[in-house]
């Protein structure tokens, strides 16, 4: 699927919308580094990557894990809109016996590779599959999503070692840098930086993007393919909350559920067609 950066724009107001209305029904949830991977995800999903909605077990589509389970809510209503369950099913996020439970789980959701919630397994989980590709003889790509506060856990560091070790240029990372976590600005916490430099001395190919600018990451996509012997890492400048004002950059919005109010005030803001 190649959506143009147009129709790209119009599927992340709807998936922004969708993230909104599924935490005011869930009460619970994380707003913000759902919303600052959004224009990642749907790039990756109606521009990039392989896959069949109707055979979402093909042995050769290309993968995706959601490194930072915890923004399930935007690979949810990805996946929902990209045709793999429907829209109805969102309403149920966070429900008991919903299939939509907090972090994802690939036994319940179709179209979920990986499930994810502990954060560093992911990466790790995304380079075992990158290996088997090469094993397998396969040409599959496999891409995941890191957050910023992520990368304080040890296991991404063992993961990338691996990576450059095995020269798995078939897999694609990208850090959703939003400069916050849960307790505060990841500088305060602890700070991962340079983070660029980081990936550059464990051997990976390293780009710096805006994460919002559709364009920038599909381009980024390409480069990471004609990189041979090594695997990508694509550092997205973004913004945590992105398209909510009263959310943007504001750590409080990490993992509460907006109101109807304020979910009423999110949904005009963001606006698109109804
Ligand atoms: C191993 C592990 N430790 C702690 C948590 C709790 N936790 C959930 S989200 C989060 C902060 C993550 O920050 P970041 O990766 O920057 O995510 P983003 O800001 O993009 O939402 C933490 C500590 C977890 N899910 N897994």
């Amino acid at each position: 699927m190649k959506k143009s950066v147009e129709e790209l724009t119009q599927i992340a107001k709807v998936i922004r919308k969708d993230i909104i209305t599924m935490l005011t029904e869930s009460a619970s949830g994380h707003p913000g580094g759902s919303l600052s991977a959004v224009e990642i995800l749907t790039a990756l999903y109606f521009n990039e990557m392989n896959v069949d909605p109707e055979n979402p077990r093909d042995l050769n589509r290309d993968r995706f894990v959601l490194s930072k389970g915890h923004a399930a809510p935007a690979l949810y209503s990805t996946l929902c809109r990209r045709g793999f369950f429907e829209a109805k099913e969102l309403m149920t996020l966070r429900k008991i016996n919903s299939n939509l439970q907090g972090h994802p789980n690939m036994n319940e959701v179709r179209g979920v590779d990986m499930s994810t919630g502990s954060l560093g397994q992911g990466i790790s989980a995304a380079v075992g599959m990158a290996i088997a590709g090469k094993l397998d003889g396969k040409d599959y790509r496999v891409y995941t999503l890191l957050g910023d506060g992520e990368l304080e856990e040890g296991q991404v560091w063992e993961a990338s070692m691996a990576a450059a070790q095995y020269k798995l240029d078939n897999l694609t990372a990208f850090v959703d840098h939003n400069g916050l976590q849960i307790d505060g600005p990841c500088e305060e916490v602890m700070s991962a930086e340079p983070i660029t430099d980081k990936f550059k001395a464990f051997r990976w190919n390293v780009i710096e993007i805006d994460g919002h600018n559709f364009e920038q990451i599909i381009d980024a996509v390409e480069q990471a393919k004609k990189t041979k012997g090594k695997p990508t890492m694509v550092v997205c400048k973004t913004i945590k909350g992105k398209g909510v004002s009263y959310m943007e950059n504001q750590v409080g919005w990490h993992g509460s559920a907006p109101n109807q109010e304020q979910c009423d005030i999110a949904l005009k803001e963001i606006g698109g067609e109804e």
